[in-house]
């Protein structure tokens, strides 16, 4: 949540800072600002996504070249031109950008107001440059100890990007919020995400936990929360900038749908021994996720238990009180970003009681990767669409070969290899779920319902369509629809019915025939003739071995969520009251 960037070099800042901002604007899209350093600090903000901000402002007009820049997705304060970010202090010399929840806020607000700041924002942000600002006149004007002093005094979650007017230097600190350091060619740049600036650098320090950097034309210093030197060097990434464009596609999401043809093939040739050498020392599995990556968690749930007779427990992230977990516990936490807080929050709860944990997840570097015991990259490139596709299907994929490693299954590891094929066929016919859009765009509530692995896939797909087409979507495991949900079919209302050829079909099909019989409409996702002889509409299903089918029974789902999205005139790659890390709890 929120997109932040620092930039310190020989170029022009506002213009850099400006392209970063557009490649992490899926963190937060409510407003967006840029500061830079000059004879003052000059700063152009205003409410609203950049590209609709860059009309009534000019921000090449910005000259210097030390600058923060902020995508905002809205969290203390509502969305306007005061309350976007940078903020300054009373005497707009201290400038800052921030990532996160300043959790002692109204202590902070009353200590500073009594002092006799002004502010000029409902921000919980604003507050930490009033307190420098009071931190530099007891350091008797050291920025860097006012600096350090600020990080004791501020709770909560955070990273920040700050600067101050005179100085060739850019502070940055991060908790719980995601920040890295690029090392261009004589530049420096801080980002929250290093899809911001991946055409300039493939060089990136990962901060720690609770770590702080201070950025110079000469390089990078890292410190630890006290203040005191610390050395992190830095890495070489192999995603490439290419990876982070359109490359023609009109959305990133519809892109992202695409490639899984080449990511489902690259995650089925990750490494996963250490996590199975884990999961064989355990004496009992938990698995920890939270919105896309609870539904691989399900999946997960699904495969230990069919492949390999071991029961697991699925935790939502934010409800991990109702988990068990102890010493024998190995606590499997999935998330494509690797920031989630309320995933992040189980995984310290569990790891406080003795767990092992094993973070699943795509981003190199992440807080998860931070707090796992091993860590297996999902491979899947990075996602810049907010709602997760790719990243769903290379998770499925990474858990099968896990579940089937530890079953000791040889064969179906091999066929995992082939799956990359089935899914190109499927996409060469996002034209026939395209079609289908004309008539489902004019309905308003639709129920998504599977049997066994594929109810996980039927929740996965009323969540796309809530995501980006705000549709009011249910799934159903099938079975559960006569136990009360029939009393809300009505005429015409749509059933998307999901499912393969397997043991649970000939029930599937009554279920769609009890749902007919209340004049639902239905929509069969299926390589079963029968099923898609009951139905309304189509979506006929090529031959998948069954064990994977769920892997590619997601794709016509979320081209059709996809579909309907920009047929109802929504922008796919950026829904509204979402963010792609979402790291508040
Ligand atoms: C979890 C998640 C996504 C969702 C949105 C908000 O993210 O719920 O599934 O599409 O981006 O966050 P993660 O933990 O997998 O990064």
């Amino acid at each position: 949540m929120c997109g932040i960037v620092g930039y310190i070099g020989p170029k022009k800042a506002s213009e850099v800072i400006l392209e970063a901002l557009r490649k992490v604007e899926y963190r937060g899209y409510d407003s967006a600002g840029i500061a830079v350093s000059n004879s003052k600090i000059e700063i152009m903000k205003d409410a609203g996504k950049i590209a609709e901000i860059e009309k009534r402002n000019d921000f090449s007009s910005l000259q210097g070249t030390v600058g923060i820049g902020h995508t905002r997705w809205a969290t203390h304060g509502e969305v306007n031109k005061q309350n976007a970010h940078p903020h300054t202090d009373c005497t707009g010399t201290i400038c800052l950008v921030h990532n996160g929840i300043i959790e002692n806020f109204a202590e902070l607000r009353e200590r500073l107001g009594k002092l006799g700041h002004k502010f000029k924002s409902e921000t919980d942000t604003e507050l930490v440059a009033h307190l420098l600002e009071e931190n530099l006149k007891t350091a008797k004007g050291d920025f860097k100890k006012a600096f350090f002093d600020m990080l004791k005094d501020v709770e909560g979650s955070y990273s920040f990007v700050i600067f101050r007017q005179g100085e060739r230097k850019i502070y940055g600190a991060r908790k719980s919020c995601p920040l890295v350091i690029g090392i261009g060619k004589g530049e420096m740049f801080f980002a929250s995400d290093m899809p911001a600036v991946l055409d300039r650098t493939r060089e990136f320090v990962f901060l720690g936990e609770a770590e702080a950097a201070i950025l110079s034309d000469g390089g990078y210093d890292v410190y630890d929360a006290a203040g005191k030197k610390t050395s992190r060097p830095s890495k070489h990434v192999d995603w490439t900038p290419q990876m982070a464009q359109k490359e023609g596609y009109p959305h990133f999401m519809l892109k992202e749908i695409f490639e899984q043809q080449a990511t489902i093939r690259q995650s089925s040739a990750v490494d996963v021994n250490w996590a199975v050498n884990e999961l064989k020392r355990a004496k009992n599995i938990s698995i920890i996720a939270c919105g896309t990556s609870y539904y691989a968690a399900l999946v997960f749930k699904h495969l230990l238990a069919s492949e390999c007779g071991i029961r697991a427990d699925a935790v939502i992230g934010s409800e991990f009180r109702s988990g068990v977990f102890d010493k024998g516990t190995c606590a499997i936490a999935i998330s494509q970003s690797g920031e989630t807080a309320d995933t992040l929050s189980a995984v310290r709860f569990a790891k406080g009681k003795g767990a092992r944990i094993i973070g699943i997840t795509n981003v190199f570097g992440s807080s998860l990767t931070r707090e796992a015991d091993a860590t297996v990259y999902i491979g899947a490139g990075p996602e810049i669409a907010v709602v997760a596709t790719k990243s769903f299907t290379s998770q499925l994929v990474v858990l099968y070969k896990i579940a089937l490693t530890l079953a000791g299954k040889k064969k179906e590891l091999l066929q995992l290899h082939d799956l990359s094929g089935v899914a190109e066929a499927v996409l060469s016919k996002s034209g026939d779920v395209e079609k289908l859009v004309g008539e489902l765009a004019k309905k308003k509530d639709f129920f998504f319902i599977g049997r066994g692995v594929y109810f996980p896939i039927a929740l996965e797909g009323a969540l796309k369509l809530k995501e980006i087409a705000y549709l009011h979507a249910e799934a159903y495991a099938a079975g559960e629809l006569k136990h009360g949900p029939l009393s809300m079919l009505e005429d015409g209302v749509p059933i998307i019915a999901i499912g393969n050829f397997d043991e649970n079909m000939v029930k599937l099909v009554t279920n769609v025939k009890e749902c007919k019989a209340r004049k639902a409409r239905v929509l069969a996702v299926s390589d079963h003739l029968g099923l898609l002889a009951e139905a309304d509409w189509k979506f006929a299903m090529p031959a998948v071995p069954g064990l994977f089918a769920p892997i590619i029974y997601i794709l016509p789902l979320q081209l059709l969520a996809y579909y309907m999205a920009v047929k109802l005139g929504k922008d796919p790659d950026k829904p509204r009251n979402l963010a792609k890390s979402v790291t508040v709890e």
